[in-house]
This record gives structure tokens, sequence and C-alpha cells, in this order.
């Protein structure tokens, strides 16, 4: 396979009545470069970088002209067009004809060339829509920032027409100092092929093989001893090479890791050790870039969670570009991925569930071969109580598991009482925020013994807890006032010691790394940014950083009130569900409204900022 970067220089311009599709924008006639009404933009980008579309939500198109050389031409290959990333509808245009859309705004599709493509000439029409609706992914209510347009890589690929596709390995361990490593894939047209693993550190091919006259499904199995294991503190990686036997080209590379995830009882192992989660979640934003964030600033993210302690990274509430899993293969940091089934979705709708098992598959074909990833969450704080929502994400389970029986699976929840289906789930979420929204945290001991109950015999996953704090803003360590960073390192601080001590939590989550962006936040504190990172969105460390690598093995002591949690539980479930099922999910979450009225403060805040610049 060959690629070419479409990456550039293009033109674009916002389409706030809906028209670029009914006057065809697509066409390369309707096209003048010279137009004052196009901005000149660099692919990829996040739109809402640009001055006057800070918060713009919807419609954009995006034009590209470019030329191909003949020698990229041969009956021998096809033609995809890639995006890497593209929030949410994106449809496509070349030299005037529909290639196809895409809906979801964080997994990679391609779109097939259909004989449109030119040499010197071609004219690619992009739009691409973000306008929050009730029936997409996440639908109209969420706490973070929407950001709009082609926000990652474009790429032309020149793909031979016999090819190997949907490759997977597997790397099973029979001990800690032997494994079986199992590749699958499937041949497109025919091929004879010869095959290599190296250690990535040598030339020298480790394992070698060969497979004659090939077509449709194959693979290859061996044992591998002694090999280096990958895991955060070695991550060690292999490299599988495929060649076409008789011309030697390459038809297939990647990189893996020997590692292997699993649970047993109350805990989760990597490579037969038990495994302890001590990490952070991320949203996929850096100032002033949004998503698109350079490799350079990923790769510090990754090094600065390291050098705190971390080993693992959630990477919160959709996939990041593929980039931050080749940095955490390299640099050993374990991924918690997700997609973006988040609070209120239409869950009665089948078009829903098709679009959430559409992009599980999407995501697993990306990121199947990266080491680093290992579970695969389903949703993030549904209401999980009502049947029709249960159904779903226990549905939304089983076809993951399908896809991947390799790794874990589960969704992520914020019932304390009411949540059955965990049960069905390979571990147990939680995200509760102790100390910050309500109670203190003093209950959190207490509180995870009776939220237990109901999936007694699983490993459980604090996956978020925080509080926010604006940097710079101190207050004495009595008053623990609200958005100090006294009061952040105070809830965290005790929250870690005490999950430290729970015998049956396998890991837990900070929320979050890094303060991010979202309509929702607008108090005087947080002016459009959720304040819960522990460094703020220039990357400045709050407190609480000094404070983690102190902390991060240290256990609190607590009493053991474990048949209490129990009783309460079993007492408290009926009022619980009533109270969930009639208040909490209604009130708080339908909030189509209350979006619309912080993206006005947030409009007003911003205009009144430039104007005072
Ligand atoms: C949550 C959500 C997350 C929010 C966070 C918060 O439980 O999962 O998306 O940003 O709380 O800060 O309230």
């Amino acid at each position: 396979m060959k690629k070419i970067s479409l990456n550039g220089n293009w033109k674009s311009r916002p389409d706030y009545n809906d028209e670029g599709i009914y006057q065809k924008w697509y066409l390369p006639k309707n096209f003048d470069k010279h137009d004052s009404k196009l901005l000149e933009i660099e692919i990829p980008i996040s739109f809402n970088t640009l001055k006057d579309f800070e918060v713009y939500e919807g419609i954009f198109w995006h034009f590209y002209q470019f030329s191909l050389e003949k020698s990229i031409f041969n009956e021998n290959f096809d033609y995809r067009i890639k995006f890497k990333g593209s929030n949410y509808n994106t449809k496509v245009w070349l030299n005037g004809t529909y290639l196809g859309e895409h809906n979801g705004g964080f997994t990679p599709f391609n779109v097939n060339l259909k004989n449109s493509h030119s040499l010197n000439k071609n004219f690619l029409a992009v739009r691409t829509d973000n306008i929050r609706k009730k029936n997409r992914l996440p639908a109209i209510s969420f706490d973070w920032f929407n950001w709009g347009g082609i926000y990652r890589d474009v790429e032309f690929l020149i793909l031979n027409k016999n090819r190997i596709k949907d490759l997977v390995i597997k790397t099973p361990l029979e001990s800690r100092i032997c494994s079986k490593i199992e590749i699958s894939f499937t041949v497109v047209g025919i091929l004879s092929l010869k095959w290599q693993i190296l250690d990535s550190e040598q030339s020298t091919p480790l394992f070698e093989g060969s497979i004659s006259k090939i077509t449709g499904k194959g693979g290859f199995n061996l044992t591998f001893k002694n090999p280096k294991l990958w895991s955060p503190d070695h991550p060690s990686l292999y490299i599988l090479r495929i060649f076409e036997s008789t011309k030697k080209e390459l038809l297939y590379e990647t990189t893996f890791g020997i590692r292997e995830i699993e649970i047993e009882g109350k805990h989760i192992f990597l490579n037969k050790r038990k495994l302890l989660m001590k990490g952070v979640s991320l949203h996929e934003e850096l100032m002033p870039y949004g998503r698109t964030i350079p490799y350079k600033e990923r790769e510090n993210d990754i090094e600065s969670m390291k050098s705190l302690g971390f080993n693992a990274l959630r990477t919160a509430h959709y996939s990041h570009d593929e980039d931050l899993l080749n940095i955490a293969d390299k640099k050993g940091m374990l991924i918690l991925e997700e997609v973006p089934v988040y609070w209120i979705c239409n869950f009665k709708s089948n078009e829903t569930f098709k679009t959430a098992a559409r992009m599980i598959r999407e995501l697993i074909k990306r990121d199947i071969n990266h080491p680093s990833v290992i579970w695969w969450s389903v949703g993030n704080e549904i209401p999980i109580e009502r049947p029709e929502v249960a159904k779903f994400m226990r549905r939304l389970m089983e076809w993951t598991r399908m896809h991947d029986d390799t790794r874990i699976v589960t969704y992520v929840s914020m019932k304390l009482f009411t949540d059955l289906t965990r049960r069905y789930a390979d571990v147990a979420t939680i995200n509760f925020y102790f100390g910050w929204y309500v109670g203190s945290v003093k209950l959190i001991n207490f509180m995870l013994d009776v939220m237990r109950t109901p999936a007694f015999n699983k490993p459980w996953i604090y996956t978020e807890f925080g509080a926010g704090a604006k940097y710079g803003f101190h207050a004495d360590w009595d008053k623990k006032l609200k958005f100090s960073e006294e009061k952040q390192l105070h809830v965290l601080d005790y929250s870690i010691r005490t999950f430290n001590a729970k015998d049956y939590l396998a890991g837990w989550f900070i929320w979050i790394y890094r303060d991010f962006r979202s309509f929702l936040r607008q108090n005087k504190f947080q002016q459009g940014f959720n304040r819960k990172g522990i460094v703020s969105e220039k990357n400045e460390q709050k407190l609480i950083c000094k404070r983690i690598p102190q902390i991060l093995n240290v256990k609190r002591k607590l009493l053991n009130i474990k048949f209490l949690g129990i009783l309460f539980w079993i007492l408290f479930y009926p009022f619980a569900y009533i109270i969930t099922y009639v208040l909490l999910d209604s009130i708080i979450f339908e909030g189509s409204k209350t979006i619309e009225k912080m993206k006005s403060i947030e409009r007003k805040r911003i205009s009144k900022e430039s104007k005072e610049n």
C-alpha cells in the first residue's frame, strides 16, 4: 500500500443555511478559488480554532485541488481516500462525483474512488456537519467541546488488488516464558507470501515462513519461548512483516507486543501478574490546536503522565488519534478506549444501536494490534436502570466480544445502587465525585462496599473521581474552598489512599489530566472550561501534581464494614431506583436547552474578550 498525503492548504467556507448541496458547491465548475467567501485553511484543523468560529456548530465545506502522478495508475491497484477523523457527518465528492458519507466523529473511514479521478486536476469537496442531534452519538448534551471539521489526516491510498486485510495478532501466554502467536488475516485476490517476525531493536528475523497461493482467510501460529513481554514498565515491541514472495514487495507491516490480559475473580492480570491501574483520563484537546494535536505534544503528555507515576490512561469518551496509541505502545501506557455512547441517547432506536455497533467495529479494526489498548468501553454514564438501555448495553457488549475476545469489555457507570447490568460486564465500574458534587470523600470506603453488592465477584475500577481547581487559585487548607488547588488536593489525596486500600479495586482514574473546554462550565472559575484537570489547559501543574508521586502506593487504614454495605444496599435499593428513574436522569441529563443557554454565555464571553484585546 502506498499513501499520498492530502493534508495541506485547503479552502473552506461555512454553510449557515445548508445551501451548498442545493447550489452544487461540489462541482468543479462552481468553484472559484479567488472567491472572497473562501477561507484559507490548513488541513487537518479543528475549525473552531479559527477566528469567528469559536463556538460554531454547523455545516462547513472544505475544498482541495490536487494532481496525481501518472505512474500510480495501473489496473493492479484500487484507490481510496482515507479520513482519519472528521466530525460528525462527512460527505465526500471527487470531481463532482459523490463518493459517500460517514457518521461519527472519532473513527477513520475510507471512500472508494469511482473512476472519478483524473491526473492533473482533481477537485475534492468535503462537507462536514457537527450539529448536535438526538440520533447522533453523542447526542445533544455532553460535557466536552464539539470540535468540528476534518481534524485528522487525509490520505490518498493506493492499494494492491491482491492484498492483506483485517490482520489480527493474538498473543496468549502459556506461561511468562512461553507465548503463542496467532496471526490471522484475509487475502483479497490471491497471494503467495513470505513473513518475518523481528525484535524491534534488531534487524535479523526471529521467525520466518512462507505460505503459497492463498486466497480468503488465512494465517499462521507459532510458539515463542522466552519472549520479551510488553508492559508499561517494559514496553517491548516486535515487528511483523509480510512480503509478496516473488517480488519481495512489502505488503504489510505492523508492530505488536506480546501481552495478555485476563480476569480471574476480583482481579485483573497482565501477563499472569496482578494489575493495579493508577490512571488518569484525557480529552483529545490542547489549546490552541483543538483536537489537532501535534505528535510531540501527545508524546509530552504521555511522558508527563508516566513521570507522575501513572500506568494507565482512559481516552474518554471516544478514541483519540492513532498517534497516541503508537506513543503509548512505545513508551508503555495502558489505554482504555471508549465509544461516545454518552448520557442520554436515543436508546430505543435500532439505528442508534447500529451506529454504536459500527463505531465499535471501526475502533477495533483500527486498534486491535496495539498492545497498549486493553479495554473497550461501550458507553459512559447512561441511564442504565431503564430496561431499553440495559438491553442496548448488553447487546453492545456481546457484539464487542464477538469482534475481540482478548480484551476487557465493559461500560462506565455512575449508579451507586441501581445498576444491575454491571453483572454482565467483565469489570464493574463507577464514576462518582464524593467530596465534590455529592457527600464527603469519607464516604468512599463505605459506599464502595454498598455499590459492590450486586456485582460482588468482579474486579472494580473507580473510573472517575475528581474536584475542580482553577490553576493559581489558593485558599486556606481548613476552608477547603471550592475551585481552590488545596480543595482538589484534599479530595484526590483522600480518595487515592482509600482506593489503594480496597482489595477488590483493580484500578482508579483521576478525572482528568488536563482542563478542557465545555459549554456546560460557565461559573467564574471555569469560564468555559471543566477545571478538574490536574494540569491547566496550558499544562501548568496544579498542587496535586507534587503530591501524586508520594501517595501512589499509600493505603489508608480502613474500617472493615463490608457486611453493613450489603445490608444498606438491600434496604435502600427500591428508594434509589425510584429517585434515579424519576428524577435524576430526566432532570440532570435532558440538557438540550441548557446547552443552548450555556453556548450563548460562551459566545458573549468570547466576543467581549476579543473586543478587549
Ligand atoms: C462525569 C462524566 C464526564 C464529566 C465529569 C464532570 O461523570 O463522565 O464526562 O466531564 O463527570 O466533570 O462532571
